[in-house]
Protein backbone atom coordinates (compact mmCIF):
# COMPACT_ATOMS: atom_id res chain seq x y z
CA UNK A 1 0.00 0.00 0.00
CA UNK A 2 1.58 3.30 -1.06
CA UNK A 3 1.52 5.82 1.78
CA UNK A 4 1.20 9.43 0.67
CA UNK A 5 3.48 11.78 2.58
CA UNK A 6 1.47 14.82 3.62
CA UNK A 7 3.24 17.49 5.69
CA UNK A 8 1.41 18.01 8.96
CA UNK A 9 1.32 21.80 8.46
CA UNK A 10 -1.34 21.35 5.78
CA UNK A 11 -4.70 22.29 7.24
CA UNK A 12 -7.04 19.37 7.92
CA UNK A 13 -10.33 19.14 6.04
CA UNK A 14 -13.46 20.13 7.90
CA UNK A 15 -15.58 17.24 9.22
CA UNK A 16 -18.01 17.76 6.33
CA UNK A 17 -15.24 17.88 3.71
CA UNK A 18 -13.59 14.76 5.13
CA UNK A 19 -16.92 12.89 5.08
CA UNK A 20 -17.55 14.04 1.51
CA UNK A 21 -14.14 12.78 0.39
CA UNK A 22 -14.83 9.37 1.93
CA UNK A 23 -18.22 9.25 0.20
CA UNK A 24 -16.54 10.32 -3.06
CA UNK A 25 -14.78 6.95 -3.18
CA UNK A 26 -18.10 5.35 -4.25
CA UNK A 27 -17.08 4.95 -7.92
CA UNK A 28 -14.44 2.45 -6.77
CA UNK A 29 -17.04 0.31 -4.98
CA UNK A 30 -17.48 -3.20 -6.33
CA UNK A 31 -21.10 -2.50 -7.27
CA UNK A 32 -19.45 -1.11 -10.44
CA UNK A 33 -17.31 -4.19 -11.10
CA UNK A 34 -18.36 -5.88 -14.39
CA UNK A 35 -19.05 -9.17 -12.56
CA UNK A 36 -21.40 -7.41 -10.13
CA UNK A 37 -23.05 -5.41 -12.92
CA UNK A 38 -23.71 -8.62 -14.82
CA UNK A 39 -25.02 -10.27 -11.63
CA UNK A 40 -27.58 -7.60 -10.87
CA UNK A 41 -28.72 -7.34 -14.49
CA UNK A 42 -29.38 -11.07 -14.83
CA UNK A 43 -26.41 -11.89 -17.06
CA UNK A 44 -24.75 -14.50 -14.84
CA UNK A 45 -25.11 -18.24 -15.30
CA UNK A 46 -26.34 -20.38 -12.42
CA UNK A 47 -22.79 -21.68 -12.00
CA UNK A 48 -21.41 -18.13 -11.77
CA UNK A 49 -23.95 -17.11 -9.11
CA UNK A 50 -23.22 -20.30 -7.18
CA UNK A 51 -19.48 -19.64 -7.51
CA UNK A 52 -19.95 -16.13 -6.12
CA UNK A 53 -21.93 -17.45 -3.14
CA UNK A 54 -19.32 -20.16 -2.45
CA UNK A 55 -16.44 -17.66 -2.60
CA UNK A 56 -18.10 -14.85 -0.68
CA UNK A 57 -18.77 -17.35 2.14
CA UNK A 58 -15.02 -17.20 2.84
CA UNK A 59 -15.27 -13.40 3.23
CA UNK A 60 -18.30 -13.70 5.52
CA UNK A 61 -16.63 -16.25 7.79
CA UNK A 62 -13.54 -14.01 8.04
CA UNK A 63 -15.48 -10.96 9.29
CA UNK A 64 -15.85 -12.13 12.93
CA UNK A 65 -12.11 -12.88 13.11
CA UNK A 66 -11.38 -9.46 11.60
CA UNK A 67 -13.61 -7.75 14.14
CA UNK A 68 -12.16 -9.81 17.01
CA UNK A 69 -8.68 -8.70 15.91
CA UNK A 70 -9.81 -5.08 15.95
CA UNK A 71 -11.33 -5.53 19.42
CA UNK A 72 -8.12 -7.11 20.68
CA UNK A 73 -6.25 -3.96 19.60
CA UNK A 74 -8.80 -1.57 21.14
CA UNK A 75 -8.42 -0.35 24.77
CA UNK A 76 -11.59 1.77 24.63
CA UNK A 77 -14.50 -0.01 26.37
CA UNK A 78 -17.12 2.32 24.88
CA UNK A 79 -15.94 1.44 21.37
CA UNK A 80 -15.72 -2.29 22.16
CA UNK A 81 -19.25 -2.37 23.66
CA UNK A 82 -20.67 -1.32 20.29
CA UNK A 83 -18.18 -2.96 17.93
CA UNK A 84 -18.69 -6.44 19.47
CA UNK A 85 -22.22 -6.49 18.03
CA UNK A 86 -20.64 -7.08 14.61
CA UNK A 87 -19.35 -10.47 15.76
CA UNK A 88 -22.80 -11.46 17.04
CA UNK A 89 -24.40 -10.23 13.79
CA UNK A 90 -22.29 -12.76 11.91
CA UNK A 91 -21.80 -15.66 14.34
CA UNK A 92 -25.27 -15.42 15.87
CA UNK A 93 -26.19 -16.44 19.43
CA UNK A 94 -28.99 -18.32 21.25
CA UNK A 95 -31.54 -15.76 19.98
CA UNK A 96 -30.33 -15.19 16.40
CA UNK A 97 -28.98 -17.51 13.70
CA UNK A 98 -26.41 -14.91 12.53
CA UNK A 99 -25.30 -13.81 9.08
CA UNK A 100 -22.96 -16.73 8.44
CA UNK A 101 -25.85 -19.18 8.84
CA UNK A 102 -28.03 -16.90 6.69
CA UNK A 103 -25.30 -17.03 4.05
CA UNK A 104 -25.36 -20.86 4.17
CA UNK A 105 -29.14 -20.62 3.63
CA UNK A 106 -28.48 -18.29 0.70
CA UNK A 107 -26.23 -20.95 -0.80
CA UNK A 108 -28.78 -23.70 -0.21
CA UNK A 109 -31.45 -21.49 -1.80
CA UNK A 110 -29.13 -21.38 -4.84
CA UNK A 111 -29.13 -25.19 -4.95
CA UNK A 112 -25.82 -25.77 -3.17
CA UNK A 113 -25.46 -28.45 -0.46
CA UNK A 114 -24.53 -27.14 2.99
CA UNK A 115 -21.49 -29.44 3.04
CA UNK A 116 -20.07 -27.91 -0.16
CA UNK A 117 -20.56 -24.35 1.11
CA UNK A 118 -19.00 -25.01 4.52
CA UNK A 119 -16.12 -27.05 3.07
CA UNK A 120 -14.76 -23.90 1.37
CA UNK A 121 -13.15 -26.18 -1.23
CA UNK A 122 -14.37 -23.92 -4.05
CA UNK A 123 -12.69 -20.77 -2.69
CA UNK A 124 -10.41 -19.36 -5.38
CA UNK A 125 -6.80 -18.47 -4.47
CA UNK A 126 -7.33 -14.83 -5.46
CA UNK A 127 -10.37 -14.56 -3.21
CA UNK A 128 -8.52 -16.18 -0.33
CA UNK A 129 -5.51 -13.85 -0.75
CA UNK A 130 -7.70 -10.73 -0.86
CA UNK A 131 -9.73 -11.73 2.20
CA UNK A 132 -6.62 -12.76 4.13
CA UNK A 133 -4.99 -9.42 3.22
CA UNK A 134 -7.97 -7.65 4.82
CA UNK A 135 -7.91 -9.72 8.01
CA UNK A 136 -4.12 -9.50 8.33
CA UNK A 137 -4.25 -5.73 7.79
CA UNK A 138 -6.70 -5.30 10.66
CA UNK A 139 -4.69 -7.67 12.87
CA UNK A 140 -1.52 -5.56 12.62
CA UNK A 141 -3.01 -2.08 12.11
CA UNK A 142 -4.20 0.18 14.92
CA UNK A 143 -7.84 -0.34 15.87
CA UNK A 144 -8.53 3.14 14.45
CA UNK A 145 -7.19 2.07 11.05
CA UNK A 146 -9.26 -1.10 11.33
CA UNK A 147 -12.36 1.05 11.85
CA UNK A 148 -11.57 3.06 8.71
CA UNK A 149 -11.17 -0.13 6.68
CA UNK A 150 -14.79 -1.12 7.39
CA UNK A 151 -16.15 2.01 5.69
CA UNK A 152 -16.74 0.30 2.33
CA UNK A 153 -20.08 -0.42 3.97
CA UNK A 154 -20.92 3.23 3.33
CA UNK A 155 -21.97 1.90 -0.06
CA UNK A 156 -23.29 -1.54 0.95
CA UNK A 157 -27.02 -0.82 1.55
CA UNK A 158 -27.44 0.04 -2.13
CA UNK A 159 -25.88 -3.21 -3.32
CA UNK A 160 -28.00 -5.30 -0.96
CA UNK A 161 -31.20 -3.49 -1.99
CA UNK A 162 -30.31 -4.06 -5.65
CA UNK A 163 -29.97 -7.81 -5.07
CA UNK A 164 -33.26 -7.91 -3.18
CA UNK A 165 -35.06 -6.19 -6.07
CA UNK A 166 -33.24 -7.72 -9.05
CA UNK A 167 -32.50 -11.34 -8.16
CA UNK A 168 -36.17 -12.55 -8.07
CA UNK A 169 -36.63 -11.11 -11.58
CA UNK A 170 -33.47 -12.55 -13.09
CA UNK A 171 -32.87 -15.72 -11.07
CA UNK A 172 -36.29 -17.28 -10.37
CA UNK A 173 -34.51 -20.58 -9.67
CA UNK A 174 -33.19 -19.09 -6.39
CA UNK A 175 -35.56 -19.68 -3.48
CA UNK A 176 -36.54 -16.23 -2.17
CA UNK A 177 -35.85 -17.18 1.48
CA UNK A 178 -32.18 -17.10 0.46
CA UNK A 179 -32.41 -13.31 0.20
CA UNK A 180 -32.83 -13.08 3.99
CA UNK A 181 -29.10 -12.37 4.22
CA UNK A 182 -29.31 -9.21 2.14
CA UNK A 183 -32.52 -8.09 3.88
CA UNK A 184 -30.89 -8.40 7.29
CA UNK A 185 -27.70 -6.72 6.18
CA UNK A 186 -29.30 -3.46 5.01
CA UNK A 187 -30.16 -2.33 8.53
CA UNK A 188 -26.99 -3.80 10.05
CA UNK A 189 -24.82 -1.96 7.50
CA UNK A 190 -26.58 1.34 8.19
CA UNK A 191 -25.99 0.90 11.92
CA UNK A 192 -22.36 -0.18 11.50
CA UNK A 193 -21.56 2.72 9.18
CA UNK A 194 -23.09 5.25 11.58
CA UNK A 195 -20.68 3.99 14.25
CA UNK A 196 -17.64 3.51 12.00
CA UNK A 197 -18.04 6.83 10.20
CA UNK A 198 -18.49 8.75 13.43
CA UNK A 199 -15.34 7.18 14.88
CA UNK A 200 -13.33 7.86 11.71
CA UNK A 201 -14.37 11.51 11.55
CA UNK A 202 -13.54 11.89 15.26
CA UNK A 203 -10.23 10.02 15.27
CA UNK A 204 -8.50 10.98 12.01
CA UNK A 205 -7.83 14.64 12.83
CA UNK A 206 -4.72 15.93 11.00
CA UNK A 207 -4.60 16.19 7.24
CA UNK A 208 -2.06 13.36 7.14
CA UNK A 209 -4.38 11.15 9.20
CA UNK A 210 -7.33 12.04 6.98
CA UNK A 211 -5.33 11.18 3.85
CA UNK A 212 -4.34 7.92 5.52
CA UNK A 213 -8.00 7.07 6.09
CA UNK A 214 -8.66 7.55 2.37
CA UNK A 215 -5.72 5.28 1.54
CA UNK A 216 -7.09 2.60 3.87
CA UNK A 217 -10.54 2.85 2.30
CA UNK A 218 -8.95 2.56 -1.16
CA UNK A 219 -7.11 -0.59 0.04
CA UNK A 220 -10.36 -2.18 1.26
CA UNK A 221 -12.15 -1.20 -1.96
CA UNK A 222 -9.39 -3.05 -3.83
CA UNK A 223 -9.91 -6.11 -1.60
CA UNK A 224 -13.54 -6.29 -2.73
CA UNK A 225 -12.67 -5.53 -6.38
CA UNK A 226 -9.91 -8.16 -6.48
CA UNK A 227 -12.25 -10.85 -5.17
CA UNK A 228 -14.51 -10.25 -8.16
CA UNK A 229 -11.51 -10.20 -10.54
CA UNK A 230 -10.68 -13.76 -9.45
CA UNK A 231 -14.33 -14.82 -9.88
CA UNK A 232 -14.44 -13.19 -13.33
CA UNK A 233 -11.50 -15.27 -14.53
CA UNK A 234 -12.98 -18.45 -13.12
CA UNK A 235 -16.70 -18.11 -13.81
CA UNK A 236 -16.97 -15.71 -16.78
CA UNK A 237 -13.81 -16.60 -18.74
CA UNK A 238 -13.76 -20.16 -17.38
CA UNK A 239 -10.03 -19.80 -16.71
CA UNK A 240 -9.58 -20.64 -13.00
CA UNK A 241 -6.01 -20.91 -11.73
CA UNK A 242 -4.03 -23.65 -13.56
CA UNK A 243 -6.96 -24.30 -15.93
CA UNK A 244 -4.50 -25.08 -18.74
CA UNK A 245 -2.07 -27.15 -16.68
CA UNK A 246 -2.25 -30.92 -16.77
CA UNK A 247 -0.94 -32.25 -13.50
CA UNK A 248 -1.62 -33.54 -10.00
CA UNK A 249 -3.26 -30.24 -8.87
CA UNK A 250 -6.09 -30.61 -11.39
CA UNK A 251 -7.69 -33.60 -9.80
O1 LIG B 1 -22.07 -8.89 4.11
C1 LIG B 1 -21.12 -7.97 4.33
C2 LIG B 1 -20.58 -7.77 5.60
O2 LIG B 1 -21.03 -8.52 6.61
C3 LIG B 1 -19.57 -6.83 5.76
C4 LIG B 1 -18.82 -6.46 6.98
C5 LIG B 1 -18.13 -5.18 6.55
C6 LIG B 1 -16.73 -5.04 7.09
O3 LIG B 1 -16.56 -5.12 8.32
O4 LIG B 1 -15.80 -4.81 6.26
N1 LIG B 1 -18.16 -5.20 5.12
C7 LIG B 1 -19.11 -6.07 4.70
C8 LIG B 1 -19.63 -6.25 3.42
C9 LIG B 1 -20.67 -7.21 3.25
N2 LIG B 1 -21.25 -7.46 2.05
C10 LIG B 1 -20.59 -6.96 0.86
C11 LIG B 1 -21.48 -7.22 -0.37
O5 LIG B 1 -21.25 -6.64 -1.41
O6 LIG B 1 -22.38 -8.04 -0.20
C12 LIG B 1 -20.16 -5.54 1.07
C13 LIG B 1 -19.10 -5.55 2.18
C14 LIG B 1 -18.53 -4.18 2.34
O7 LIG B 1 -19.05 -3.23 1.72
O8 LIG B 1 -17.46 -4.03 2.99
Amino acid sequence: MNVSIVKDDVAPWSREEFAARLQAMEPYYHIHHPFQVKMNSGQLSKAAVQGWVLNRFYYQTAIPNKDAALLSNCPDREVRRRWIQRIIDHDGNEQAEGGIERWVRLGMACGLPREQIESQRDVLPGVRFAVDAYVNFVRRASWQEGVASSLTELFAPTIHKERISEWPKHYPWIEQTGLDYFKGRVSEAHRDVAHGMGLTLDLFRTRAEQERALEILRFKLSVLWTMLDAMTMAYLYEQPPFFNVKGPLNV
